[in-house]
């Protein structure tokens, strides 16, 4: 088989199964997408990766992760206003992060146009909540495509270029996440030569400065558009009805990947409710609705997250004056989690127990699959610096976390971060645990590619307002829970940046030597103001790959000496690299599965009874 790169640039049409965020990538290219920019969170980063499979020298369009999602939003945006069709794409809370600029979209006039892929997270499967962002839509007055597969995320990207570029405007992709991980087979198209990136800017076309009268102007504007934009959907038919021959008057309304829920869901069923799928979710198309909804006597609206559909459903009944039973998540008293097959049969038989053949069963296993708590890699930096930062903090010191992979230190052994909120929150959060605070020191953990993103204002405000507080930044090189995208850490060294803020007490050490971090973080623990430790080590999931890709490499794996070995387990109990097995007989055994011999742990045992062993497993 063809490699990804090679497959989504070739000329000519071809089917392969690929992953919806893969599909995406080959409608981008046969729009003649420009310029896409994002900031890497699940569930959207395979998007990134297959643009980045595609050599740079052949890629059709510029790409960039950007600092974070509000500010990758402006580079597409600023790169249409040239004229380029342009996309950006990240997860569901980075519309949280982008919603400044985002808002301003659609009073725009996005003279190339731009599509907005957003992944949103059902089931908070990656995601510190699992937040329904289509309540933002309709402040916004953006255009939403709702996807339900990987072959309709190919073609109604297709779509929502089309309509961004005819309208000059910003059209949302919405994706849930196994929209963006599911594989299905998908017919792709042929695509023209590419034109070349344009640069033709003219405030002509604005106008661009929403200011005083003008907004208003702008916001009737966007109103127009949106008013198009409901032509554009019923003219290309994105939302359909499937009627069936025996539904008995009952009818559903759903969209995106709880359509497929539906049908599974339906196996069971003695007949079959008609179907109105959504493919446009904003604006909603009144006319298929009112004709579904005068078609029917009851109608369930199903969809994942909030009651968004139902509500504007059930105002539309109202104001057609239609005696209809409308039911949703009035009908659900559980609003939480993904709408499975399992769960959407759930309601079925509860709302309309005469259609199922059977109450539904939750999917038994073949077996049981033992729960694993979420951990760090062997090796991790991140361990290795919990360690050895424990040692220097007191029993009534807080500690604030942040989100990345050090996240995961708030689980036992190591305890650390009390308290996490969001990306770039933990500066802010613990100046304001730290003030009027004299018997509690302080610390704030966060990673490096979030220092960029959203750590630096907390950090200022630290600085400008004079908190007392220790940022113990957790320098790996990488954006490393998402899957290791680069970030500015790379051209821009923190060390640096933190020196030109005027920041006076900066410490930093790589986190294996651990006696020596522990001291720097005492040092640091009783300084007033703010201090800065910089925890510094690879990625070694990431550095490990590299290395075992280099020829003549020879794993190495750590060894415990039994003579040594005096049992107290630090390594197990206090280190917690999953490489260490406590045997029944108490003895310290490897796992050479999973160990990279990098030699952390050999701090951690206080007898001396860590060693190496070169060779193979
Ligand atoms: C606003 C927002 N954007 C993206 C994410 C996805 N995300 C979770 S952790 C993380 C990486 C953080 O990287 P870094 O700060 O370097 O920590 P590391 O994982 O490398 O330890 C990202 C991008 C998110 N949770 N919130």
């Amino acid at each position: 088989m063809k490699k990804l790169g090679e497959l989504l640039m070739g000329s000519d049409p071809f089917e392969e199964i690929l992953m919806g965020n893969e599909a995406v990538v080959r409608a981008m290219i046969e729009t003649g997408t420009k310029v896409v920019a994002s900031y890497p969170g699940s569930p959207t980063p395979e998007i990134a990766t297959a643009i980045l499979s595609i050599p740079e020298d052949r890629r059709p369009f510029y790409f960039e992760f950007s600092v974070n999602e509000k500010v990758a939003t402006e580079v597409a945006f600023g790169a249409a206003l040239n004229g380029n069709l342009s996309c950006v794409f990240f997860k569901s809370v980075g519309l949280n992060v982008a919603l400044d600029t985002f808002v301003q979209l659609s009073l725009m006039n996005i003279i190339g146009g731009m599509v907005v892929v957003l992944g949103d997270d059902p089931g908070a499967n990656s995601s510190q909540n699992e937040q329904d962002n289509r309540n933002v839509y309709k402040m916004a007055r953006v255009t939403v495509f709702e996807p339900a597969s990987p072959r309709e995320a190919y073609e109604y990207y297709k779509y929502a270029a089309a309509l961004a570029k005819k309208e000059k405007t910003v059209v949302v992709l919405r994706m849930t996440t196994h929209v963006c991980h599911a594989r299905q087979k998908v017919t792709f198209d042929t695509y023209e030569e590419r034109m070349p990136y344009k640069t033709d800017f003219n405030r002509e076309n604005g106008p661009y400065i929403p200011l005083t009268t003008m907004a208003l102007d702008m916001k009737r504007q966007s109103i127009q558009k949106m008013h198009r934009a409901g032509h554009f959907i019923k003219d290309v038919g994105l939302n359909t009805a499937l009627i069936s021959n025996n539904s008995r008057g009952k009818g559903i309304i759903t969209s995106g990947l709880t359509y497929l829920s539906v049908l599974d869901g339906l196996e069971q069923a003695l007949y079959t409710p008609d179907i109105l799928k959504l493919g446009a979710i904003n604006p909603i198309e009144k006319d298929i609705l009112l004709s579904f909804l005068t078609a029917h006597d009851q109608i369930l609206i199903l969809e994942e997250l909030d009651d968004i559909l139902e509500i504007q459903i059930k105002a539309l009944a109202y104001d057609a004056g239609l005696s209809i039973k409308l039911m949703g998540k009035t009908q659900d008293e559980d609003y939480v989690g993904e709408y499975t097959p399992d769960k959407v049969a759930g309601i079925f038989a509860r709302i309309w127990p005469d259609m199922m053949t059977q109450a539904p069963k939750a999917a038994v296993l073949p077996m049981e699959v033992p729960t694993r708590p979420a951990q760090m890699c062997p090796g991790c930096g991140h361990r290795s610096a919990f360690f050895a930062i424990k040692k220097a903090l007191g029993e009534e010191d807080v500690t604030v976390a942040d989100i990345g992979c050090h996240t995961l230190g708030y689980l036992p052994p190591y305890d650390m971060g009390e308290i996490l909120m969001c990306m770039g929150a933990s500066p802010g959060m613990a100046s304001g645990l730290s003030l009027y605070n004299d018997k509690k020191r302080v610390v704030a953990f966060l990673g490096d590619s979030t220092f960029f993103h959203a750590g630096l204002p907390g950090l200022i405000n630290t600085l400008f307002n004079h908190h007392n507080i220790t940022l113990i930044i957790m320098e790996n090189g990488t954006t490393a829970m998402t899957g290791h995208q680069d970030h500015a850490g790379s051209e821009i060294p923190i060390e640096g940046f933190l020196k030109g803020l005027g920041i006076e007490s900066i410490r930093s050490c790589d986190t294996y030597s651990q006696s020596k971090l522990t001291d720097l973080v005492k040092t640091s623990l009783n300084i007033n103001g703010i201090s800065v430790v910089i925890a510094r080590h690879p990625c070694m999931l990431k550095f490990t790959r590299h290395q075992r890709k280099k020829s003549g490499f020879v794993q190495q794996h750590i060894t415990i000496d039994s003579g040594t070995c005096s049992k107290i387990h630090d390594c197990v109990e206090r280190f917690g690299c999953p490489t260490f097995i406590r045997n029944p007989d108490e003895s310290v055994g490897i796992n050479l599965d999973l160990c990279i011999g990098d030699g952390s742990c050999t701090p951690s045992c206080p007898e001396q009874a860590i060693g190496f062993e070169k060779g193979a497993k």
